[in-house]
């Protein structure tokens, strides 16, 4: 089975990794698994090109990801950091040694000439993941989010200044100009597409509007399926909830089944939201209803199985 996956950070990560398991060969069904991975909140920092979900879902999918904070790796020392502080730089951005040792790479072969899309594959094969990881494009796009106190940068908003100004909208620079990177449009054709319960609007946005992708979801051939990022009007992790609630959203999964409800056939939602469903079906959307908490591994394969099962 073909199987993709369009994700941002760790909730992305998570069911990737899940995916990944309930793939993996000598398993009931094996297969390929593509991720497509949200660019939009990637930085330059001190002179590097960071991509943070591209890494989360790598190192994720290496087993070497940070599992209690979700990004970076484990077991990280941070005496670079220490240094560039004693230097005078910011080092709001917390970035761990052997992290460090990605950034620097990838910017020495972009700077080379290498699409991210081809630096993305060296890195995810050197840390042995079995996996395609796929950047959406290999063209510039950043998310601009628009607040009170003015338009921040992604990682200003959401690490800087911990994602405490209200979000008055958002804007995709470079979205016009954006092309799939080699790879992503024929990923949608897979037996199953999934969209991770990552934020609708910083993750899952940037990905549509990449030129061609939302057409390309749109007219899947294979069974689209969405997680909800929402359960019992909480989001799991990150600000996802604030965000539907300012731009004026319902704050629950019906809320973000709203959103998919042209894009996928299958909604999956948590069994804490079970009263939902039938406001879900009512959109015209299979409802999968389920524990969607993905705690440690075995609970990412579970859903991830019970997403192939919904084939
Ligand atoms: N998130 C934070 O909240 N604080 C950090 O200092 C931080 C550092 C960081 C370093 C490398 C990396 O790959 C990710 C990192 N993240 C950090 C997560 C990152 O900001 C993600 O973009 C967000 O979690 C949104 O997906």
């Amino acid at each position: 089975m073909h199987v993709t996956l369009l994700a941002g950070g760790v909730g992305g990560a998570r069911l990737a990794h899940g995916l990944d398991l309930a793939l993996a060969p000598g398993s009931a069904t094996t297969g390929l698994l593509t991720v497509v991975v949200n660019v939009g909140d990637d930085v330059e920092l001190h002179g590097l090109a960071v991509s943070p979900d591209v890494d989360t879902v790598v190192y994720t999918l290496a087993g070497r990801g940070d599992e209690e904070r979700g990004w970076g790796l484990r077991d990280e020392t941070y005496a670079t950091l220490t240094a560039l502080r004693e230097l005078g730089e910011d080092t709001w951005f917390t970035l761990g040694d052997r992290d460090l040792a990605t950034h620097i790479v990838r910017t020495a072969r972009l700077r080379r000439g290498e699409p991210l899309s081809a630096v993305t594959a060296h890195l995810a094969e050197a840390m042995g993941v079995r996996a395609r990881v796929l950047p959406v494009t290999d063209d510039r796009l950043a998310t601009l989010v628009d607040t009170p106190a003015g338009r921040l940068g992604f990682q200003e908003y959401f690490v800087e200044r911990q994602h405490t100004d209200t979000v008055l909208g958002l804007h995709l620079d470079g979205a016009e100009g954006a092309r799939p990177a080699p790879g992503v449009l024929d990923a949608l054709t897979a037996d199953l597409v999934v969209v991770a319960p990552s934020n609708p609007f910083l993750s899952i946005e940037p990905l549509l509007a990449v030129a061609g992708v939302r057409a390309a979801l749109t007219a899947a051939p294979g069974l689209r399926a969405a997680v909800s990022p929402i359960i019992g009007g909480r989001a799991i992790k990150g600000p996802a909830a604030e965000i539907l609630e300012s731009l004026g959203h319902e704050v629950s999964a019906l809320g973000v089944a709203r959103l998919y409800a042209d894009l996928v056939d299958v909604m999956v939602i948590d069994e804490r939201d079970g009263d939902l469903a039938d406001q879900v079906a009512g959109l015209g959307l299979r409802v999968h209803v389920t524990d969607t908490v993905m705690g440690g591994p075995a609970g990412r394969e579970r859903l991830a199985r019970e997403l192939l099962t919904l084939v």
